[in-house]
């Protein structure tokens, strides 16, 4: 094997990327962090009155945002204030975790809930800067520390920090996050989706601490014109011009000096033979360092290439068969929002049962641990933005809410194999605002990531007016690299043996993936296959559907809708639904229902048949 060592002269496709605007740390779980996890005090404020004075004017957002008795600490306390908010005698919440699971009042509550945490902390020396990093807080977040406003947040799912290197005190510091939930006609999600708004701050809260000049952040993966090329780049933070920062995958014989540049970004792309490549049999992840004299971070990385050719998805350029299943993030362990390992590990272990080899993770990020869990099981991902059904679309802040989401998601994730498609969008009205919308995301996300296919679940229509025939014709089915859509036949659309009189008329040579289809059945009710919510009616869906699937030539993987029962608000049957969407192949007891089965049986089959 060759040792390659590189002065990066040369910028290629990385040139426009976004990411130095996120100023997101990149690869959190392997540096040295302090958790902020555990009980924070919280008060319900559904009328914001530590947000606003009783005129409904605003406090003063920047030094002091609200009533000081809201803010109420030894550092701020006036002994003659009226005191009406004391979070010190609030009840706690525990964080990570959604409210709404947390507290029976809570379950619906949508609105303003103010957290507060207090904690001591020593630098372990003193040059050193420091961090805040949330993981995700559904939905707008405004952040003080220490009395200070450090900024806001827009998004429920996905990652931001901010530098409290100038606030931190050895003692008595206190941080305070205003949650709010409230679904907005212009918000990313909309008013109207099928799954629970839970509210509050659902991911890891951490302390990171760094060097004065450290390693910010890194894209590392194939060149997409070249496999045997590594490409991206290093992004320092706080160096000057022609600091070096050195790249080393030991395995691979890669040891190479780049210096950075005047934005401390160092370009890389360098020649790596005899790569072992991720894939599904072998998830090969390398161990990669990455480091300054003063600073060094490890991944864990692997390289494969993702791409299409014709209606073939080539991963290692051998075409591949997907066989997938849609997943929400909730806890199949305590309920509510999922966050844990433990979550992921159980939700990635059903799908490997049922014979997976992809997952798609609807309708929105899910957490690291999802990704990182996949990047060592060998399972291809979907990740997929927020941007679900009737968004704003001729609102300019709702597209650059929809942008910035996807951006923190391609941010925390550019480096993890596994992913494969980023998802612009699930069901959404065709129209000229929409197709505009969507058409500038998609060539943000090429533009930002060029080492990814794009996608989106798209709907169906009847072809030339005729019921019996389906197609896509969607202006969008244009511009995504996999054509993947939504269909309910046999549920929302007839009975399941209508899936025998359909036939599918695909225009687009493209890969087609089948993003969605299902039935509800509660699991432990049975019935005959044409009653309405028993198993044996989502089992027979199952059957026809798949047999109606076999029959479409370009097909190239399936996500069924989905592994898990989830709650929604929309689901409200009793002693049916209660509140969930009863599509799961598994109950949300954990219980699998008799489609699973078929599912499971079709992808043995499958498995045989294509070999992957
Ligand atoms: C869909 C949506 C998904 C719903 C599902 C259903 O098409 O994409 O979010 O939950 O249908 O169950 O109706």
């Amino acid at each position: 094997m060759h040792k390659w060592i590189y002065l990066a002269l040369a910028f290629n496709f990385y040139t426009f990327s976004s990411f130095a605007q996120t100023a997101l740390l990149q690869n959190v779980y392997n540096r040295p962090v302090t958790s902020l996890n555990g009980e924070w005090r919280y008060i319900v404020d559904p009328y914001e009155n530590g947000y606003y004075n009783y005129r409904y004017e605003p406090f003063d957002q920047q030094e002091t945002p609200w009533s000081s008795a809201f803010f109420l600490n030894s550092k701020v306390q006036d002994s003659t204030e009226l005191l009406e908010y004391n979070f010190d005698r609030m009840d706690q919440l525990n964080v990570p975790g959604d409210w709404n699971s947390q507290r029976p009042e809570l379950l619906y509550y949508e609105g303003t809930v103010w957290y507060k945490k207090s904690f001591d902390y020593q630098r372990t020396a003193e040059e050193n800067r420091v961090f805040v990093y949330f993981e995700a807080i559904n939905y707008h977040a405004e952040v003080y520390f220490n009395g200070k406003k450090l900024g806001e947040h827009i998004g429920g799912f996905t990652p931001f920090n901010f530098e409290i290197t100038s606030l931190i005190e050895d003692e008595e510091n206190f941080l305070v996050v205003k949650v709010d939930n409230k679904r907005l006609k212009e918000g990313v999600p909309t008013l109207n989706t099928d799954w629970w708004n839970y509210g509050g701050i659902t991911r890891d809260v951490k302390i990171i601490e760094t060097k004065p000049v450290f390693i910010a952040d890194y894209f590392l993966q194939l060149a997409p014109d070249d496999r045997e090329k590594i490409a991206g780049y290093i992004q320092l933070d706080g160096a000057s011009a022609g600091e070096q920062v050195h790249l080393s995958i030991s395995k691979l014989g890669v040891e190479y000096t780049a210096e950075v540049d005047a934005n401390g970004l160092a370009a890389i792309k360098l020649k790596a033979e005899d790569i072992r490549y991720w894939s599904l049999d072998d998830p090969h992840l390398y161990q990669v360092t990455i480091a300054t004299d003063l600073d060094v971070v490890i991944d864990e990385i692997g390289f494969r290439s993702i791409r299409t050719e014709g209606s073939n998805i080539l991963l290692n350029d051998k075409s591949i068969y997907l066989r997938g299943i849609s997943i929400h993030e909730e806890s199949p362990i305590r309920g509510g929002r999922g966050y844990t390992l433990e979550d992921a590990q159980q939700l990635l272990s059903w799908a490997k049962e049922l014979g997976c080899n992809y997952v798609r993770l609807a309708h929105y990020p899910h957490n690291e641990h999802m990704v990182r869990l996949a990047d060592q099981l060998g399972m291809l991902v979907w990740e997929e933005n927020p941007v679900y059904w009737t968004i704003d679309w001729e609102n300019a802040d709702t597209y650059q809410n929809a942008e910035n989401q996807l951006a923190e998601l391609i941010a925390r994730d550019k480096n993890r194999a596994s992913v494969i498609i980023w998802s612009m969008a699930n069901e959404t009205p065709n129209s000229l605002a929409r197709n505009r919308f969507l058409g500038k995301l998609a060539n943000f996300t090429k533009a930002t990531d060029p080492t990814r296919l794009i996608s989106a679940a798209l709907e169906q229509k009847d072809y030339q007016g005729n019921p019996a025939i389906r197609t896509i014709s969607d202006p969008f089915a244009d511009i995504v690299d996999v054509l993947s859509f939504n269909q309910y036949i046999g549920w929302y659309d007839g009975l399941p043996e209508k899936c025998q009189t359909i036939t599918w008329h695909i225009e687009q040579d493209k890969p087609v993936m089948i993003s969605e289809f299902g039935a509800g059945a509660k699991q432990g009710f049975h019935g005959t296959k044409h009653a309405r919510w028993t198993e044996e009616y989502q089992e027979y869906l199952y059957e026809e559907t798949l047999q109606m699937l076999d029959k479409v030539e370009q097909i190239r993987g399936i996500s069924p809708w989905i592994l898990v029962d989830f709650r929604s608000p929309r689901r409200v049957l009793p002693d049916i639904q209660d509140g969930w969407n009863r599509k799961g192949l598994i109950s949300n007891e954990g219980n699998k229902k008799k489609a699973f089965f078929v599912l499971q049986q079709y992808y043995e089959e499958k498995a045989k048949a294509t070999r992957n």
